[in-house]
């Protein structure tokens, strides 16, 4: 707007008179004065309006969340009134003016309160504009920036995957299936998988952020409906360390990226920065070994399991915190019985794959392999798992046309999120979460009212 001053500009204008565009965030009337503070999207200032102020009649109607432009001159404050910890804690607005630009119903909550998660996501829109809230966010919107950062400097290029798709493309997770054109079925991608491989093809290097869909009826603090796949694929890469140790690096240009610009949002959250070892690789460990020390700490033997539970996942990140002073491990090697068709058999390790999954403060946040790039070598994986090749003659088109060796991976945004600020419901790291109860509103509800 015109003549508009943004409130984390208003120390550079003191003595002057300027216009703010901002929110109400609070009204307070003391005596003879009314006190606000004004918000916008760079902070939150003080607002006075002086029992002479020709703004003080309009003043008395202002209410939370109202949007107005204001006009007021930047004073220092008393000595005395100084909040040194606070930004424009030195200055305050005197309110002159007001033009009211949009009003606003009563909150439906009390904003400063703690929310459950219910209050939290029945009122999105609204819990959104709250300081935690937006520091979750802000801190997602800057791992999404370096992540792009990191992987253009290193000459991946960007590219966009459909979300519609003709087959199931894992093979292992339920699909959202709709109707198409013709009388056939499409349905909601599972994961960029096919699409990024093919593109290895092209540009050889590759990411996406894409939004996928899984079917399962999902109700934990660690899985979405919809969710946001960060996604890496390399080509030319002697074997699965190549991607690993990009993904160290990666992780570790996020992190170093999130303390330069977001130490505010991590303190007002409570969270730490995580603990990042020296090196050019994350530790890691085979599937077997780790469950051989699982097995021999806690006397459960779990040795003989294809995959890891919860709590050996949280076992082995305290154990890699302590011994590696590292908040990441990465777990290898797991069975190809457990493992998409498309990861590569290890022919030192048989009936292993050269897989790898990452795991962050007792979570698994990513999950990759070397892929089969050898044509007929797939095409068997497929059959041995059960799947008709020929449903996936266009993805096999790239493999029958020379695909170098390649590799990559995919890790959940949320997951991330929520993992770097300690948040234990991935949910509140999801700006509208869906899962087996909820898209935006609770799906009992809609039922309530259909009755
Ligand atoms: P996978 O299915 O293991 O692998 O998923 C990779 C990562 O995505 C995240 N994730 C989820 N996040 C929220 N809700 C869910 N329901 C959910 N499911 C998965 C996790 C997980 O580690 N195509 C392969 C990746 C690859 O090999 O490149 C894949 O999708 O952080």
């Amino acid at each position: 707007m015109k003549d508009r001053i943004l409130i984390a500009d208003l120390n550079q204008h003191i003595d002057q008179e300027v216009a703010i565009c901002a929110w109400t965030d609070t009204r307070r009337d003391q005596g003879k004065m009314v006190f606000f503070e004004f918000r916008d999207r760079t902070g939150k200032v003080q607002g006075v309006t002086l029992p002479n102020s020709p703004a003080m009649e309009i003043a008395k109607t202002l209410r939370s969340e109202w949007v107005v432009k204001v006009t007021g001159k930047v004073n220092k404050r008393p000595e005395r009134n100084i909040q040194a910890d606070k930004i424009n804690g030195d200055i305050e607005l005197e309110v002159l003016g007001v033009e009211v630009l949009s009003e606003a119903h009563e909150l439906p909550f009390n904003s400063t309160a703690d929310l459950n998660l219910d209050t939290l996501l029945d009122n999105r829109p609204l819990t959104l504009r709250r300081p935690r809230e937006q520091a979750i966010f802000k801190v997602q919107s800057e791992i999404l920036g370096s992540f792009r950062e990191f992987l253009t400097k290193e000459n991946f290029t960007e590219f966009r995957a459909p979300a519609i798709v003709g087959g199931d493309a894992e093979g292992g997770t339920e699909v959202f299936k709709f109707d198409y054109f013709y009388g056939k079925t499409a349905y909601l991608g599972t994961s960029p998988q096919l699409y990024k491989q093919m593109m290895v093809g092209v540009f050889e290097r590759v990411f996406t952020v894409a939004n996928v869909f899984r079917a399962e009826k999902h109700a934990t603090a660690r899985h979405l409906n919809e969710y946001t796949s960060l996604d890496i694929e390399m080509g030319f890469i002697d074997g699965p360390e190549d991607v690993m140790k990009m993904e160290s690096r990666l992780l570790k240009y996020v992190t170093e990226h999130l303390k330069k610009v977001c130490s505010k949002e991590f303190e007002l959250l409570g969270a730490e920065f995580p603990l990042i070892p020296e090196g050019d690789m994350f530790p890691a460990m085979k599937l077997t070994d780790a469950q051989k020390l699982i097995s021999d700490a806690t006397g459960v033997d779990c040795t003989q399991e294809p995959d890891l539970d919860p709590e050996h996942e949280r076992w082995l990140c305290e154990y890699s915190k302590k011994e590696f002073g590292s908040d990441f491990i990465f777990i290898t090697n797991y069975p190809r019985t457990k493992r998409p068709f498309y990861a590569m058999d290890d022919e030192n390790v048989p009936g292993r794959t050269k897989c790898y999954d990452l795991l962050f403060r007792g979570l698994e946040l990513i999950s990759g392999n070397q892929r089969e790039h050898r044509y007929e070598k797939l095409v068997e994986k497929m059959k041995w798992k059960g799947l008709d090749p020929e449903k996936f003659s266009f993805y096999l088109q790239a493999f029958k046309y020379g695909l170098p060796p390649h590799g990559g991976l995919g890790m959940g945004l949320e997951r991330l999120t929520a993992r770097f600020l300690n948040i234990p419901n991935i949910k509140e790291a999801t700006l509208f979460p869906r899962d087996i109860n909820r898209i935006d509103q609770l799906l009992s509800k809609d039922n309530d009212t259909q009755k």
